[in-house]
């Protein structure tokens, strides 16, 4: 599900610009051969001042490479969890007063556009009255304004995109006290 070249193709469009940064160095961290070395080399990335032979950058470049293989591993890793539910307000589950708003944490950042919550009542009536969106400043939130609340169980309808491309869905009910 989560190999390398699906992140490697997906990322740089989606992702921001420190993230950006990151990718651009994939395609040496799949090459480890000391051609990419002076391919860094021909297209001007400084150096340590040892440009001339690229034997004596080998074990300095692997050192790189080995580090940049690792963490990748790692973002992987981490990516397949895929963006859960992490946590609600109202808490799943929970016995409230009528919220404004429906409040939706999830273990990874969320791609805006694809990304939405419903709400809806015991007969099955849409209560959101706008569309979820994702917070500026936190991409892992996703809101969504509900109408006044009369007692009884609500169910949360969401359906994510994560920004490692996956899509998943889940649901949560929570209750609006008398
Ligand atoms: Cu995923």
């Amino acid at each position: 599900m989560h190999d390398l070249d699906i992140a490697r193709k997906s990322a740089p469009k989606r992702l921001g610009k420190s993230a950006l940064n990151r990718n651009r160095r994939l395609p040496i961290s799949t090459s480890l051969s000391a051609e990419v070395g002076q391919a860094r080399l021909r297209r001007g990335v400084p150096t340590d001042g040892r440009e001339s032979g690229h034997v004596s950058l080998c074990p300095r470049y692997s050192a790189i490479l080995a580090l940049v293989l690792l963490s990748l591993c790692m973002k992987t890793g981490a990516a397949s969890a895929h963006a859960l539910l992490d946590h609600a307000d109202p808490r799943v589950g929970n016995t409230v007063k009528s919220p404004h708003v429906v409040s939706l944490w999830f273990t990874q950042n969320l791609e805006t556009a694809f990304s939405t919550v419903e709400v809806f009542d015991s007969n099955g009536a849409r209560m959101n009255t706008g569309n979820a969106a994702v917070d500026k400043t936190d991409r892992k939130l996703l809101r969504v304004p509900v109408k006044a609340l009369p007692p009884g169980t609500y169910t949360v309808k969401w359906r994510v995109l994560s920004v490692d491309t996956h899509t998943t869905e889940g649901n949560f009910t929570f209750h609006v006290a008398p």
